[in-house]
């Protein structure tokens, strides 16, 4: 029997196929190489540098599950997966950057485009060419998405689109948004439509003064009675599935990569306890500090093990949304807990940015709100197992 290794204390590792870990080992070596270094400035800044997506697309790091016909790399969800826990090992921005556009851009492309759409979009978009947004939220729909206000009216030779989407990751620096509206051409039904930036009547204002996921841009969609033609309507997707169908992808995504900032968090804690001298001895001699220590551990190996089995389900064509509300709910909770006590554990040292576990705690807080509060994700879990709908 091999000995008990502290930081794959399950030995998750050995479970992967020879692909799934040269795509893991890819994905590390940009992260820590290419991404470490230059995440603390760009979260004082409030910055996102538009070449991140360029150089994930320069190594496959874009729409991971998306057929290689249109540029993406046809590879299993369990190396998609591993994606994100490096991406999101270093910064959360990163990885909502890097989530954005495969699971809720190249994704609804794929599944819902018509084949002119995805000869058009896609390989532009996995070499980060392009850079694409989700708009589903609203300000006045939120957890609420069937409420969503934007319209789009039908006219000749296409639909003219206005509302207002908020809280869209990338939407300023996009070329293309994937807007969901209610189109009076199909009875009130959502329906997706791909908005080209340039187009007349739409504008993309930046959100400022984020104190979470400030390595990412943030920014509204204003739709101003804008025109698009009918090539731009995704005509596979019809009702909230629709959004909801690109949502599964991403939050599974967002299971595992909290993981890798919960992951960096507990290293650090061990390493700063280690460290550390209090009262004559390392913090990490402390029956408390080591219980920490053991619940952090606990928790990451018993998740990895989670998202590995809702992956090869995926792979299998078996998972279900609920599998994927369970992970992401409980992923986003449990690194969450994580990240804030690691910053306990840094002591004063915790709150400066310089050893990165508050930048860390600071993203959680928004990775546990959006694609579906922690809440919401129970009160699916709720509804599934009781039949009762408690949303309202
Ligand atoms: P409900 O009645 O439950 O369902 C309406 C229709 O949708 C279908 N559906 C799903 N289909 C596929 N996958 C799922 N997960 C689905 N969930 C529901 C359902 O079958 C039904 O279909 P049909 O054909 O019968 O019409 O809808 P509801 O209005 O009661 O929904 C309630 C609730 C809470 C489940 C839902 O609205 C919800 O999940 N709210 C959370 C909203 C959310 O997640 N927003 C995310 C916005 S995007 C984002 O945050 C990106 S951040 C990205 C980043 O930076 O990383
Ligand atoms: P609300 O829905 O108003 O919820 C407020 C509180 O009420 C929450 O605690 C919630 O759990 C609770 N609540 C709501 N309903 C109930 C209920 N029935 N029972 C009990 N409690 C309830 N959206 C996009 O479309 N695309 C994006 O790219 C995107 N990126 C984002 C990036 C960032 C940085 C952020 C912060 C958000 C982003 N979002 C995006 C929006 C995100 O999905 C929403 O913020 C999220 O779905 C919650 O909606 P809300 O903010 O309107 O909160």
């Amino acid at each position: 029997m091999s000995g008990f290794q502290w930081d794959d204390p399950l030995l998750f590792d050995q479970q992967l196929d020879d692909e799934e870990r040269q795509i893991q080992q890819v994905a590390r070596d940009y992260c820590q190489a290419r991404l470490q270094p230059r995440v603390l400035e760009a979260f004082e800044a409030e910055r996102f540098e538009r070449e991140i997506l360029s150089e994930m697309g320069g190594l496959g790091l874009l729409g991971a599950t998306v057929s290689e016909t249109y540029g993406g790399a046809g590879a299993s969800h369990v190396a998609y997966g591993l994606i994100a826990r490096e991406v999101e090992r270093v910064d959360s921005g990163y990885r909502s950057a890097m989530s954005v556009q495969s699971s809720l851009v190249m994704y609804p492309i794929e599944t819902y485009g018509s084949e002119a759409q995805k000869q058009h979009w896609l390989p532009g978009l996995a070499r980060g060419e392009l850079v694409g947004c989700f708009g589903l939220t609203e300000p006045n729909a939120g957890s609420d998405p069937g409420s969503l206000q934007t319209r789009a009216r039908k006219v000749e030779g296409g639909y003219r689109l206005s509302g207002q989407k908020m809280w869209i990751t990338n939407s300023p620096i996009a070329d293309v948004a994937v807007v969901w509206a209610k189109s009076d051409a199909h009875e009130g039904r959502i329906k997706g439509f791909l908005v080209e930036r340039g187009a007349k009547g739409f504008s993309t204002p930046t959100i400022q003064a984020k104190a979470s996921l400030r390595a990412s841009v943030t920014g509204e969609i204003v739709l101003d009675d804008v025109f698009v033609d009918e090539e731009a309507l995704l005509p596979g997707a019809a009702g909230l599935s629709g959004p909801f169908g690109c949502l599964n992808k991403a939050r599974f995504g967002i299971a595992w990569g909290t993981l890798g900032a919960a992951e960096f968090c507990w290293h650090a804690a061990r390493q700063y306890t280690l460290d550390r001298h209090q009262f004559g001895r390392p913090l990490a001699a402390n029956q408390l500090i080591q219980l920490k220590l053991a619940d952090m551990q606990t928790e990451i190996a018993l998740g990895l093990q989670a998202c590995l089995r809702v992956a090869q389900l995926l792979d299998a064509g078996q998972a279900t949304p609920e599998m994927i509300s369970l992970i992401k709910r409980n992923h986003s909770g449990k690194a969450l807990n994580i990240a804030r006590t690691a910053r306990d554990m840094h002591g004063g040292n915790g709150i400066s940015l310089e050893f990165g576990v508050i930048r860390h705690m600071l993203n959680l807080e928004t990775v546990n709100t959006y694609e579906g509060t922690h809440d919401i994700h129970a009160l699916i879990l709720g509804r599934a197992q009781t039949g009762i709908q408690a949303f309202g």
